[in-house]
């Protein structure tokens, strides 16, 4: 099938999210808004967090993935540090913009608090005035001037149908739009016409083939089609800026598949990223066949519990091993985030493009 009937198909097979109509008017009221307020504003859409896989239309079971939403929900942040307002579709329940720093089990916010204000009051602790100080006033400073929209999705499904609607909605912002595609994205399905319709049962699974006493759950799943291609060609406005994320896992394989991925698909940037070192390092594929890598300086690397930080540099290779200076005895509790190296590249070539699509009109 070629990739537009199995879009289409996708499309009218699948049922429309229920939010998506309101989703539609938020998303055209706030790029109204911004662009009679100030004509030179850019709107990034983020997209962030892990999407699922039901199992059953009355869904009890799904299938997802690791993604915590850190990469969009701190993108989004130093994109508004640049100016823009954002647009920020996120997995239902993933880290948020400025809530992230007081939230999920790491950074529990009651860590945060103790009762020694005057009469026994709930204040901040005095170590931690100082940040969430800040935090707070970007936040508000956000909020007060209708700068980040927040829209959940929970399915691969749902996440289709939004970015698809969304991106027809910025139209109007033509080379000011810019996608930011952080979303982590299954790649494979169950269609509607084979979903069970309840909860599966676990006496109905057929009897195992391999094992001898027990009982398998067989699932079939189907290729999510290709969205990039037309997001690219059709949804996008023409000359904004398109900007995806490619995850890996093995180093020998990261560097080529993002660049398949530029090739095929054909918009601006592929941001490669490994599993294991993606808090510290991230390679640029640009169309001039530029590999570029942005890397936390290692004095300045944030511990993860999950990352392995002996993988650094592996899938780049160029990269001198000797080449940094430990100066500060290795990872510290709260280092430089990446991102903060990430979202001012980005928003230099955006503003070239919308620069060069100006004198070109
Ligand atoms: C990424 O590669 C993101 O950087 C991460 C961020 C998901 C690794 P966390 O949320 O992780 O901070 O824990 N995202 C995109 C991966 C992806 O699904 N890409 C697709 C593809 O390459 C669609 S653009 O086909």
């Amino acid at each position: 099938m070629i990739p537009d009937d199995a879009q289409s198909r996708y499309f009218t097979e699948n049922p429309t999210p229920k939010a998506l109509s309101k989703h539609e008017a938020l998303v055209r009221e706030f790029v109204e808004y911004h662009t009679s307020t100030d004509p030179e504003r850019r709107v990034a859409l983020v997209t962030s967090g892990g999407t699922t896989v039901p199992l059953e239309n009355q869904t009890v079971r799904f299938i997802d993935n690791f993604s915590a939403g850190t990469r969009g929900a701190t993108s989004a942040e130093y994109f508004l540090r640049e100016g823009y307002a954002v647009i920020f579709l996120h997995r239902q329940y993933s880290l948020l913009p400025y809530s992230r720093h007081y939230s999920h089990s790491t950074n529990c916010f009651l860590d945060f608090m103790d009762d020694s204000g005057e009469g026994g009051n709930v204040v901040v602790r005095q170590e931690y005035q100082e940040k969430m100080r800040r935090v707070l006033e970007e936040y508000q400073y956000a909020k007060r001037n209708r700068l980040l929209l927040l829209l959940p999705f929970t399915t691969i499904t749902e996440y289709l149908f939004e970015l698809r609607s969304l991106a027809t909605c910025l139209q109007p912002l033509h080379s000011r739009a810019l996608f930011y595609l952080a979303a982590a994205v299954s790649d494979f399905f169950i269609p509607r016409d084979r979903m069970e319709e309840h909860k599966i049962q676990s006496s109905n699974v057929q009897d195992g083939k391999k094992t001898g006493d027990g009982k398998q759950l067989l699932i079939n799943l189907d290729p999510v089609p290709k969205f990039l291609t037309t997001l690219v060609s059709q949804w996008a406005p023409e000359g904004s800026m398109i900007v995806s994320f490619k995850l890996e896992t093995d180093p020998s394989l990261l560097v080529s598949k993002a660049e398949q991925a530029l090739h095929k698909y054909g918009h601006d940037l592929v941001i490669g990223n490994l599993l294991t070192t993606r808090k510290w390092e991230v390679v640029f594929i640009t169309k001039d066949g530029e590999e570029r890598w942005v890397r936390v300086p290692k004095a300045k690397r944030s511990r993860s519990v999950s990352g392995i930080e002996e993988l650094v540099g592996m899938a780049d290779k160029n990269k001198r091993l000797d080449e940094e200076v430990d100066l500060n005895g290795g990872t510290v509790r709260e280092g430089l985030e990446i991102e903060s190296l990430i979202i001012p590249e980005l928003a230099a070539l955006h503003a070239d493009r919308i620069f060069e699509s100006g004198s070109k009109a």
